[in-house]
């Protein structure tokens, strides 16, 4: 029997819950987490001691901690990832699927004993506002410390989640094993019917910390098709104008594409008197509001973004951030005991401890910090916070965005006609893959409102759930693709991005007030390059066009990838959206005859 610290609950079906997987798992302690500094403290000192983490100078970065993954084990596993719904139909044809009983009895065997001579952390935590109607309970129990602090800075974590159970049984199960950290044993399984998600053989990121794309986007992506809500893999800002007028915008991208980067971004000089400030940069659940508007929360209560690449260039709100009480994965040491990542700023130096724990000298052909390294801070960190993050209602929503990696096609930015529409060309949208999974970087898939490793149901029925809230919306926001990283034939970005991005938002934003001109294309609105705010840009008009460019024939190419996307996911995906494959399709054969520059 495992020695326990006494449950700081009577909730019978939790305790007898985690009797049971305690039973399975045989940890040899359990251990309640209440949430308190103290424990922060203590549980961050048995890390250390266990060498899980390693305190950074406490002059250079204060209460930060450096920890090393398993070099097997370094981003999401999405082909190891599994949504077991009763049917192979319900999960769909982007979702890895096993029947439910089968796969609850294969995974039975690997956590027998797993937890044996571990201590097995029961981590109760809320993803939302505690007093939101948002707000969702999870308790996940692990054999990870470095587990516990993540979620402990990702979610509000302790007694704060068991006071709002209650004596309820309506809470996510995880359970979550490193076993042996061995990849032909590695498995992240979600069981929607059961609110469940049982986790093995990772420590890393998006597949341990059940909280964040487990629980807050797989299993809520299911629950609200059926509560008729939204959760979506998107960043949340606000855009003050100096007259003082409020914009929310929410923004889809895939995993290591700029969401934290545009969540935190500072307008260039020209744009005076504007503010940006960040609410989120992974995570948003949107409901309709009783004025008929879209309102959004950001569930989590931290940022785990990817460090390289970030310097007081690219995101200087971030580098504020990361000055403290922060947990640093697979970057490189220094030799002063800070740490160090590609694209930071300052020279490189010449000797480090790279993210295996090798030595390392400037000049080798190795990167240092691994290209997937986080940093995992609290969203307080921020000096760029909005304060309506903590509004439990959320705040309303003027316009979506989406965007991928895409070399070509399609322009700096594109208004969609109407709702549907909307759905379609995020529905549709592609992106080159990124280190944040593991597998090839640079090939295209189509990644739908960048939620395709995260949307637990069948797609096909997920687009119907979008267009149904769009009927439902009284005062839906406008929907806009963008993309920031179409490049030139000589192979470079046309598009500075970062704070540049400033630009395409302030049209955003006109647009929405029925201010802004802008162009009719075969497949949707494009400003002109008067239509922007080009004052001190530091590109050509000539490059911004290019950006812009709305080709004909590279859209042929791209609508018969978008027939055989949505012929890949079957019958459910609803007749309005191949209507508008079927309109597209007749405007760009249109215009590609007329042979003049749509
Ligand atoms: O590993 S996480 O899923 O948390 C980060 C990401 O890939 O977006
Ligand atoms: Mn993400």
């Amino acid at each position: 029997m495992a020695t326990a610290t006494l449950a700081p609950t009577q909730n019978p079906h939790l305790i007898s819950w985690v009797d049971e997987m305690a039973q399975m798992c045989k940890p040899d302690r359990i251990y309640w987490c209440e949430g308190s500094e103290e424990e922060r403290a203590r549980l961050t000192a048995e890390a250390i001691d266990a060498g899980v983490l390693l305190k950074l100078d406490g002059k250079k970065r204060p209460n930060s901690y450096y920890h090393r993954s398993n070099p097997n084990d370094v981003a999401r596993s999405e082909e190891l990832t599994f949504v077991c719904t009763p049917t192979e139909e319900e999960s769909g044809p982007t979702n890895n699927w096993v029947e439910p009983g089968e796969m609850y009895r294969r995974l039975a065997r690997l956590y027998d004993g797993a937890m044996r001579g571990r201590t097995m952390y029961v981590v109760p935590y809320i993803m939302g506002q505690p007093e939101s109607p948002f707000a969702k309970v999870g308790i996940e129990l692990t054999d990870s410390v470095y587990v516990v602090l993540n979620i402990r800075i990702m979610a509000r974590m302790g007694k704060v989640a068991l006071d709002r159970l209650g004596a309820s049984d309506d809470f996510n199960r995880g359970l979550h094993s490193v076993a042996d950290c061995d990849p032909t044993e590695r498995f992240i399984v979600h069981f929607p019917q059961d609110n469940t998600i049982w986790s093995v053989g990772s420590g890393y990121g998006g597949n341990a910390l059940l909280n964040k794309k487990c629980l807050a986007l797989r299993i809520s992506t299911y629950q609200s098709r059926q509560e008729g809500w939204l959760a979506e893999h998107m960043m949340l800002l606000e855009a003050t104008s100096p007259s003082g007028e409020v914009h929310y915008l929410a923004g889809g991208f895939p995993s290591a594409c700029g969401k934290t980067n545009l969540a935190m971004l500072i307008p260039p000089d020209v744009f005076t008197g504007w503010r940006i400030r960040t609410l989120g940069d992974d995570i948003v659940w949107m409901r309709i509001g009783e004025d008929g508007r879209l309102y959004a929360v950001n569930p989590e209560a931290g940022f785990f973004g990817v460090v390289p690449g970030t310097n007081s260039h690219t995101n200087p709100n971030a580098m504020r951030m990361l000055d403290r009480d922060t947990i640093f994965t697979n970057v490189a040491l220094t030799q002063d005991g800070d740490v160090w990542w590609e694209g930071k700023d300052g020279p490189v130096p010449e000797r480090l401890i790279d993210w295996k724990g090798r030595p390392w000298a400037k000049g080798s052909a190795e990167p240092a910090a691994h290209p997937n390294s986080r940093f995992t801070v609290p969203l307080s960190n921020n000096p760029a916070l909005a304060p309506a993050v903590n509004d439990p209602r959320g705040v309303p929503i003027s316009a979506l965005i989406f965007g991928g990696r895409r070399a070509t096609t399609i322009p700096l930015v594109l208004e969609s006609f109407n709702w549907a529409h909307g759905v379609y060309l995020a529905g549709t949208m592609g992106s080159e893959t990124t280190a944040a999974k593991t597998g090839a970087v640079g090939v295209l898939r189509r990644d739908p409102m960048a939620n395709i490793p995260f949307v637990g149901y069948d797609m096909g029925t997920y687009f119907g759930h979008w267009l149904e809230m769009g009927a439902r919306l009284a005062r839906p926001p406008r929907i806009f693709l963008v993309n920031w990283f179409r490049k030139g034939d000589d192979g470079k970005f046309v598009w500075p991005g970062y704070g540049e991005n400033m630009r395409v938002l302030k049209w955003i934003f006109d647009r929405c007030d029925g201010r802004a001109a802008a162009k009719e294309t075969p497949v949707g609105w494009t400003p002109r390059t008067s239509d922007l705010e080009m004052r001190g840009l530091p590109v050509q008009a000539g490059a911004v066009e290019a950006a812009l460019r709305v080709d004909a024939a590279e859209w042929r190419e791209e609508l018969r990838s978008h027939a055989e996307w949505l012929d890949h996911l079957g019958p459910t995906v609803p007749r309005s959206l191949r209507a508008q494959l079927e309109l597209l399709d007749a405007a760009v054969e249109t215009a590609a005859h007329a042979r003049i520059d749509p």
